[in-house]
Formats: C-alpha cells, structure tokens, sequence
C-alpha cells in the first residue's frame, strides 16, 4: 500500500551480534560474521534488521553500556566493516535499525571520566548526589538488584545507576546532554540508518527531587523513573530534531518498561509524540510473582486478554510491535511453546501468531530455527550482569543454599538463554567460531541449525519464510481490524482480521491437548481458504474445529 510508512508492512529480525556468527575466532560474533550472513537474512525473506549495540564498550552489560557512541568496538571490527554491512543490507532491500543506548553511557565512556572529576560541564551529565557514603540518598531498587546508587570515591558522591553500576543514568534534564544525545543522532542518521530501537527510552525523565519510592512496590523506585512527568517534552523534541529532519522515512521503537496502552497512545503516532511504535511487555509476565524469577503457570487466558487490550487500543491511531522473544527474555519456544515433544509445532504456532497481528513482527535470532533455552550446569556459565547477581543476591540473602536452589529459575528465565550462539550447523560450536565461544552453545544444535533446516522443506525456517511472504501478500494481516473469539477459552486462542471485504480466521490450540471448539456462528466461513498451516489439516471450514496440540491454522477470503 503506497503512502504507508515501510516499517508498517515489514518484518524486522534482531540481531544480537555478540552471539550471531564470529569470523576472526576470538570466540566472539563480529560484524564481518554478520556481513556473511546478508543472504540468510534476504533467503529468510526480512526487511529490515535491529542490530544490538556495536558501539565501543567495556561489555559490562554486553554493549549496553557504551563508552564511545561513533566508535565500533574492536571486537566487532570498525566503521569501515559497519559501512559495508549497509550497504549489503541497502543492496538487498533490507533496511537497519541501530540500538540508542542513551538513558545511560558506561562509567568509562568520556562524559562520566569528566563528570566524576567535577569537570564543567561535564559534572551535571549525570544525577550526582553529596551524603553519607554509608546511606544511598534514596530507596530505589536496579534492575540488576541492589540499589540504583553506588557511591564514587573519586567525586565523594553517590550517583544513579537503574542498571549495573558501570551504567551511569544521564541526567536529561540538563540541555546540554540533550543536545549531545542528537547531535550523536543525527550522526548516525548522516550515514544512512534507517532508525533506531530506543533502549529504555521512558526512564529518561524521572521526578523531580528524586523521592523514595514506595517501599513494597516491585521494583522500588519504578513509579519515580518510568513515564516520568517531562517524558513527552524530552520525546516530541528528540524527534524534532532528530528524525524529522531527515527526508527518508525513519522508524523508531521505543523500549519502555512498565508502558500502558494509555502511555503508549501518547509516545506512538501522529497524534503523540511522534515514535513508531514502542515494545510493551505486559504480555512477558504472564503468570509472573512480584519478579521474573518467580514465574509461574502461563495462562492463555490473561495471555489472550492483554493482546486484545494493545491489538485494539493502538489499531486506530498509533501502531504495534509484536515480539515473543528478544536478547533479554527466555526462548520463545521455551517460554512460550513446548521445547520438547512438540517443539516443531509449537514453534510455527508462535511465528503464525507474531505473523498475523496488527503491528510489526519482531523475529529474534534463532527463533525462525526453534532454538531452545540451554541448560546452566553452575554460575560459572552464566555471563549475564543480571542473572550473575541474582545467583549472588539469593545465596547472600539466605534465598538459597547453593547456585542449585535457583538453577531451575535461572535456566527458565536468564538472559543468557537467548545469548546462546546462533546454531548454523552440526560442526563445532554449531559454526558459530573456530575459537572458544564466550558463552556456551546450546546442547541441542546438532538437531537445530540452520543447515539442517535449510535442507528439510517442513522445517520452522521454511515456515517462517512461508508466514513471512503471506504476510506480505495479504493487507489484511497486516491492517486488518483484530477480533477476539473464545476469550475464555483455556487453550484456544482464535482471532479475526477484517480489512473491507478481506477477512482472516487465524485459530492456534496453544496447548499439548487435542481439542474441539465449534466456529462461532459470527463468522462466516464459506468464503475462507486454508492459506497456511503448521500440521495436515482435513482443508475447507466445516462446523467443527478438530484441533490437534499446538495446531496453527490461517484461513483466508479467497
Ligand atoms: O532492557 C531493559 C530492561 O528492562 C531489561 O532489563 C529487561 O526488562 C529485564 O532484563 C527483563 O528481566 C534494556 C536492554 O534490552 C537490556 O539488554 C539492557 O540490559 C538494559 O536495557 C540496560 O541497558
């Protein structure tokens, strides 16, 4: 459809390049690996690629805590490797989107070098606080666990950190962080980007003063630093002088913990302040306690209840993304699937969902494989900040004996279930390296790897190739308006899309069980086709669904 920006009809695939594929065999993935790769993506049938921070980094969160924003780290190669991986990507229609990593810099990155010397102007880049050196000068929590503060001998002063203490938060309020931040934009912009995916971008503005937050919230602190009070201002002004000065058609999504469709309306389209979408992640704590570390039964139900809630709040006048996986959360198929016995299935059942929706299919690395999450025999093979300090915090705190009494909780959340090495074949470290790989590759790659996909026709990646031309070919999944059926139905979950005279019937069993459901008699079904399915179906529409486990069915007006 003409007009329409190009981010709404694509497919985006995440790379995190860490773990993608590694050429000089240092045991590391590498931008050369990746510029390898360009044809896997364009055969896979994607249009776009995010790419996870490349920027020079003391790797304390894995590049997420950058210490030069226009450098690329070594172990990734150099700008010279980055300008030929766009221009391969550019060559084949496949588009990139940078990771702007600007809530927070590394403590080695430049600004904070000066700002810990009390060097102007420099020292107010960051949120420095004069106290105790024993008492941080509020309650709130990190996300790695914690407290958000660690105090500096150097400058004598506590500073904030709502991640790892090498990950200084940016004081936004000072312009001329602000203005440092866009100019850093549009540098990247001047090279030909084609937008950003913006990590944490609502924690940038937090309230005034820095109060303590409410003690038995989650995580302390979290209503003081998300969607804070000039959140909209720093947005529409960012965007002003950033995206909407440049003459091609940007994409922007927004990573924004703790977002409500409400928040959502007002950052996303022409009405608010001018991003494209943002990455909510109401749908990821299904069945959660009060952390993701106790997480419990998933519940289709609740599941079902939030994607109507964002398929209908954003279809009007903003837009979505839809993700089940990226480099922070489990496998999908692990988390969301079974890993197991139905793997296959249930792996083409989530990429028929992700595929069928309003808003734009986010594919991670490995998921169009069925990749699973690994096992952690000890903490000596976890590399994760996050899971290392909540291996160290529950020992500390009496939670737990020994690394054994959380391993189950590691091994089914940890991020590093999703850092695994990308399985290109049964060789050696899956074909990732020649060298030592920096984090373990999953036990299971001599079964799950791109060459052994690549060659078998029924395999997820043929799948997902096949999910990604549908979408394609067919507006209505992509702009058709969504309908919930069976809503309280445990295990089916059932929608429609209608654009005009289009429609789509897409009915999924996310469950080990068969089952039956009648075709609610609200749907018309003489005139649908079976377009696609992940199992053999008896074709045409007749009054029963007989579902198999983890069935995926897509049906379409001819
Ligand atoms: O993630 C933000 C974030 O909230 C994650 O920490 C995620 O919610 C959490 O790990 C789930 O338990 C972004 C990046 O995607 C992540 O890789 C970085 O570690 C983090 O910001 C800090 O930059």
């Amino acid at each position: 459809t003409d007009g329409t920006p190009w981010w709404k009809e694509a497919v985006v695939y995440q790379i995190y390049p860490k773990s993608f594929n590694d050429t000089d065999a240092d045991g590391i993935g590498d931008i050369p690996g990746i510029v390898e790769k360009v044809d896997y993506l364009d055969e896979l049938g994607v249009d776009a690629v995010w790419l996870s921070p490349v920027y020079q980094s003391p790797q304390a969160d894995n590049g997420y805590d950058i210490s030069d924003y226009r450098a690329i780290d070594d172990q990734y190669g150099d700008l010279e490797d980055w300008g030929q991986l766009l221009a391969e990507l550019h060559d084949r229609d496949i588009r990139l989107i940078m990771d702007l990593v600007v809530n927070h810099t590394s403590d080695e990155h430049e600004w904070f070098k000066r700002s810990r010397r009390g060097e102007e102007p420099y020292d107010d880049y960051y949120y420095w606080r004069e106290g105790d050196p024993e008492t941080p000068p509020n309650n709130w929590d990190s996300f790695f666990g914690g407290s958000a503060w660690s105090y500096d001998d150097e400058r004598e002063a506590w500073y904030l950190h709502l991640f790892d203490e090498k990950q200084p938060d940016l004081n936004w309020r000072n312009p001329a962080v602000r203005e440092d931040v866009y100019d850093m934009m549009n540098w990247w912009l001047d090279r030909g980007i084609d937008g950003f995916r913006m990590d944490v971008i609502n924690l940038i503005s937090k309230t005034e003063g820095l109060p303590d937050g409410d003690p038995h919230g989650g995580l302390v602190g979290a209503e003081h630093f998300m969607n804070g009070p000039r959140v909209h201002e720093y947005f529409s002004e960012m965007i002003g002088q950033t995206i909407d000065t440049v003459d091609r058609e940007i994409m922007t999504v927004g990573e924004t913990p703790g977002v409500s469709v409400e928040d959502a309306r007002e950052y996303v389209g022409e009405d608010g302040d001018g991003l494209s979408m943002v990455f909510q992640f109401e749908h990821m704590g299904v069945g959660d306690g009060d952390s993701k570390w106790d997480a419990g039964e998933f519940d289709l139900v609740e599941f079902k209840q939030i994607f109507e809630r964002w398929q209908t709040g954003l279809a009007a006048d903003g837009w979505n993304s839809v993700y089940l996986s990226n480099h922070d959360q489990p496998r999908s198929v692990s988390q969301f699937g079974n890993d197991g016995e139905y793997r296959q299935e249930s792996a083409k059942l989530l990429g028929t969902f992700t595929h069928t929706l309003h808003g734009t299919p986010f594919v991670y690395q490995g998921e169009e494989l069925g990749m699973t999450n690994a096992s952690f025999e000890s903490i000596d093979e976890l590399r994760d900040v996050e899971a290392i300090n909540f291996v160290e915090e529950a020992i500390q705190d009496g939670d737990a004996e020994d690394y054994d009494d959380v391993r189950d909780a590691i091994e089914a959340v940890a991020r590093d279930n999703a850092r695994t090495p990308m399985q290109w074949s049964a060789d050696a470290n899956a074909g990732f390296t020649d060298g030592e790989p920096w984090l373990k590759v999953t036990d299971n790659y001599a079964d799950i790897n791109v060459a052994s996909e690549r060659e078998s026709r029924d395999s997820i990646f043929q799948y997902y190739r096949r999910l990604i031309d549908l979408r394609h070919d067919n507006d209505v999944l992509i702009y058709g308006d969504f309908e919930l059926h069976y809503p309280d139905h445990e295990s089916v979950f059932a929608y429609t899309r209608t654009l005009g005279e289009d429609r789509a019937l897409i009915v999924l069993n996310w469950s080990d069980e068969p089952t039956t459901v009648d075709i609610p008699d609200d749907i018309p079904t003489d005139d649908l086709e079976l377009a696609i399915a992940n199992q053999d179906v008896s074709t045409g529409v007749n009054a029963q669904f007989e579902l198999q486990p983890w069935d995926a069915r897509v049906y379409l007006t001819e």
